[in-house]
């Protein structure tokens, strides 16, 4: 295989060697500033780039910013944006461009020998592609060949099971809503998503638990809250206009509890970028009153002992347990009391990898408390049990009734902008009958009933020659799926590939026997249809929805909206249907008019849209109406699992540095974390180094052992001594999906385990 399999990006690591000098200042601020404007130069928008930043998360007429799915500012902050929502601009809106030039001069092959991060940093791509075997090139096809390439495939399919859709979380919903019904429409519920890899155990969780799948705290609720509990997230990279909430919840008196292996940028200060007099002072705020690092994997065993205390401390203070609310709103009380009374503190400590006063400590924060919420994100839910986890979290916020009330609840943080919108709006592998039943009567369709393929049942289905069409609405499935040589072997299976993108990526290189590369508008870009000028809508972490609109001319004349790209696929596919595809392409807004009768919270859904602000979906939990069996919110009682690496391994957790992109890598720095230059690395406890004989910059081979005893290696990688407990390990996605076997993946979500890795890790052996 010619491919870099490991994803070995910028060629800066060749040649600048690499630094680790621990990072003392203050997240945001000028290190973001300073990090932003060589950005915005090298990718040569200095004069686009700050007009459209000025525009991003703008109520009039904005456009959402791409990045992650944190809500806009409540008081419609004019620079409410942070350091890596405008790399994320900038990186859409480079001037360079992926032309049939380039592809005429580059054959696959050869482009399949460059790095991720080379592949990316060509630009945007301009025309629809078609991967030609006898050149072993991409040439240029008319839009109409392709749709008709896609048409003639699916049709020719034994059954609509053979064709998965895959989405990232990208998509708006309106292009969602389209997506699901054309693959619906044809007969399928094969929608794997990014969501498979990221929420889906929370969304299940949560679903059990409450009776609907996403938080209840808004951002009202964090201005208002005592006590913040951020478990597994590395907020000042992935989610850095939290780190303005924590700061105003600092300087309100709140308490800040950070539960997380690693101290993370967001678990010191800030300097709040739009604050122009801290920023022009240097003056930082603290945004955090506790640090607790457990184990990997040991986040439940905290809560089950924090769950201890809490009932403890009961016995002497009756308002430790909210006891009306127990008993008005909940059921399983009494098993989950038993169970958490017979787990003992030598368990808890084993697997929390704390002592019993550091979980008091945390308990105490929260009984003394009035409202709490919990937020979390990747650290949680990509373990075997995530969802036991989050359970457990929901279980520790009713004992006080942190629910159903002003400045409490469940506040998951999601990951690409509109992940939550793509599930709201239909992809789902598993519908709820009723979503199917409304989709059915809406759009006259007959959707199929039997549960379809997630993200590594569509890459094992395909593996078997059971799924021969892939589609990918955005993302980069090659790289961001676990067992990197197995998926990319799967894609290779394929009959047809085919990418909605906006730039080269390993996927394209990675294709079936037939591919299309078909490149579409971006966020930031306008949108012109025949009605006009089109908007679309996303909703975020916080279940707000609102409109987006993009600003900047394409980036070439022959890009086509998500929408047009998926109608133009389901005509050709479904020939006779009568569902109105070019009608809705012509004007979004009769898509939503259709969304407004299928989607439960969507009602008048083209007005509410266009409010200040958007409109809030509905959260029955929030009014503590409970849309489970019992009709009432649900303790559960799971054995804590076990947790603790066995003699002579490490438990690893992948995990994004804090520049990039999932799998778009705008530097090998890490900022935060010190890091320069380097990403091959493996971050360790100083003891198991030592053990191991290794100081900074030792070059170690990892070799995972899977659940079914298999192993997968990565090699070469430098250790790095971090502030991490002894037995974890830290190290960077996508590179390190290497490591993760098809197989391991959660009985419980079917989540990979990308932060539940075990390893073993020894010497470099010498070089051959
Ligand atoms: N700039 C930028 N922003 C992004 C993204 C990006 O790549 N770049 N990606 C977006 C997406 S899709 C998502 S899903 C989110 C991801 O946001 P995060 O969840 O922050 O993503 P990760 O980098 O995987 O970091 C996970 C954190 O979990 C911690 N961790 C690891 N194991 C455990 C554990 O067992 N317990 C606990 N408590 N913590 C643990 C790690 O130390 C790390 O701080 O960010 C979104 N935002
Ligand atoms: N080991 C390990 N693996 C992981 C994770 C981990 O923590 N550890 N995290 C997982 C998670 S949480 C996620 S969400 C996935 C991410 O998986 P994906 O969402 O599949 O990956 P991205 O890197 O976000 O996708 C980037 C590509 O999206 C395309 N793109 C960008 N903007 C647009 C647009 O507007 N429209 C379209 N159509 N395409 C666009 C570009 O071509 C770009 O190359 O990775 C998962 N993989
Ligand atoms: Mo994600």
């Amino acid at each position: 295989m010619t491919q870099d399999t490991s994803g070995r990006s910028a060629s800066a690591e060749e040649t600048r060697s690499p630094e680790f000098h621990p990072y003392h200042h203050p997240a945001a601020g000028w290190g973001a500033a300073k990090s932003v404007s060589r950005f915005v130069i090298r990718e040569g928008e200095f004069v686009d780039g700050p007009r459209a930043i000025r525009k991003m998360n703008h109520e009039d007429k904005g456009f959402d910013c791409p990045g992650c799915a944190w809500p806009d500012d409540l008081k419609g902050l004019k620079l409410d944006i942070c350091e890596n929502g405008i790399k994320h601009v900038t990186w859409e809106m480079t001037r360079k461009r992926v032309d049939p030039e380039f592809f005429a001069a580059h054959t696959v092959s050869e482009l399949a020998t460059w790095s991720d991060a080379a592949l990316e940093d060509q630009g945007r791509l301009t025309h629809p592609m078609r991967y030609d075997a006898d050149t072993d090139t991409y040439v240029p096809v008319s839009w109409q060949e392709a749709f008709d390439l896609v048409g003639s495939t699916l049709r020719g399919l034994d059954n609509p099971n053979q064709a998965a859709y895959y989405t990232s979380g990208r998509l708006g919903n309106e292009a969602t809503f389209l997506y699901q019904l054309m693959a619906r429409e044809l007969g399928t519920n094969n929608l794997p998503d990014c969501s498979n890899m990221c929420h889906e155990a929370s969304g299940r969780a949560l679903q059990a638990a409450l009776g609907t799948g996403k938080g209840t705290a808004d951002l009202k609720d964090w201005e208002v809250t005592d006590a913040l509990f951020i478990l597994g997230v590395n907020a000042a990279s992935n989610a850095p206009r939290m780190l303005t909430s924590l700061a105003e919840a600092y300087k309100r008196g709140a308490q800040i509890v950070h539960i997380n292996p690693l101290v993370e940028a967001a678990a010191r200060r800030t300097i709040i970028p739009h604050d122009f007099v801290d920023m022009a002072l240097f003056k930082s705020t603290p945004t955090s009153t506790l640090n607790l690092q457990p184990r990997i994997g040991g986040d439940m065993a905290l809560l089950r002992g924090m769950a201890k205390a809490i009932i403890a401390e009961s016995e002497t203070d009756p308002k430790a347990l909210d006891r009306e609310f127990i008993e008005r709103h909940t059921s399983g009380f009494a098993a989950y009391r038993a169970l958490v009374e017979a787990t003992t503190w030598k368990e808890i400590e084993e697997q929390s990898g704390l002592t019993q006063a550091q979980v008091e400590q945390a308990a105490r924060v929260y009984c003394d408390a009035d409202r709490s919420i919990f937020s979390w994100c990747l650290g949680v839910t990509q373990h075997e049990h995530g969802v036991d986890t989050v359970r457990e979290i929901v279980n520790v916020l009713l004992l006080r009734g942190n629910l159903g009330r002003e400045g409490a609840g469940p506040s998951p943080v999601r990951g690409h902008s509109n992940v939550q919108g793509n599930r709201t709006c239909g992809i789902d592998h598993r519908p709820s009958k009723e979503f199917l039943d409304r989709l059915a009567t809406a759009c006259g369709i007959d959707p199929p009933r039997e549960h379809g393929l997630d993200t590594v049942g569509t890459i094992e289905a395909m593996h078997a020659g059971d799924v021969k069409v892939f589609v990918g609405m955005g993302g980069n499935f090659a790289l961001a799926a676990p067992d990197t040589p197995y998926t990319f072997d799967a894609l290779r299976r394929c009959e047809l590939t085919v990418q909605v993108s906006t730039k080269l990526n390993r996927s394209h290189l990675v294709h079936g026997r037939q591919a299309l590369i078909l490149p579409c508008l971006g966020r930031t870009e306008k949108d012109s249809q025949t009605a006009g000028e089109q908007s679309t809508s996303v909703e975020d972490a916080m279940s707000m929805v609102h409109l987006s609109r993009g600003m900047k001319r394409p980036a070439s004349p022959h890009l086509l909206s998500e929408p047009a790209i998926i109608a133009g696929m389901a005509r050709a596919a479904l020939p006779d249907s009568a569902t109105p595809w070019e009608s809705y392409v012509e004007d979004y807004d009769r898509i939503r008019d259709t969304m407004a009768k299928a989607l439960e919270g969507f009602e008048d859904f083209n007005r509410r849209v266009r409010l200040p602000l958007g409109f809030r979906i509905k959260q029955p939990a929030r009014e503590l109406v409970f849309r489970t069996p019992t009709e009432r919110a649900e303790f559960s009682a799971a054995e804590l699992p076990d947790v603790v690496p066995a003699a002579g391994m490490l438990k690893l957790g992948t995990m994004r540095s804090h520049d990039q992109w999932n799998t778009t890598i705008y530097s090998d720095d890490d900022r935060y974390r010190g890091i320069k230059n380097l990403r091959t690395l493996i971050f360790m406890n100083e003891d198991d180094m030592s053990e191991r004989g290794l100081k900074l910059f030792d070059e170690v081979d990892i070799t995972s052992v899977a659940k079914d005893g298999s192993t997968r290696s990565l090699y070469r990688y430098k250790a790095v001594p971090y502030d991490i407990p002894q037995g974890c390990a830290a190290g960077y996605m996508p590179e390190m999906n290497v490591l993760c076997a098809i197989g391991d993946y959660s009985t419980q979500s079917d989540q990979p385990l990308m932060k539940n890795v075990n390893v073993r890790v020894v010497p470099a052996a010498p070089a051959k």
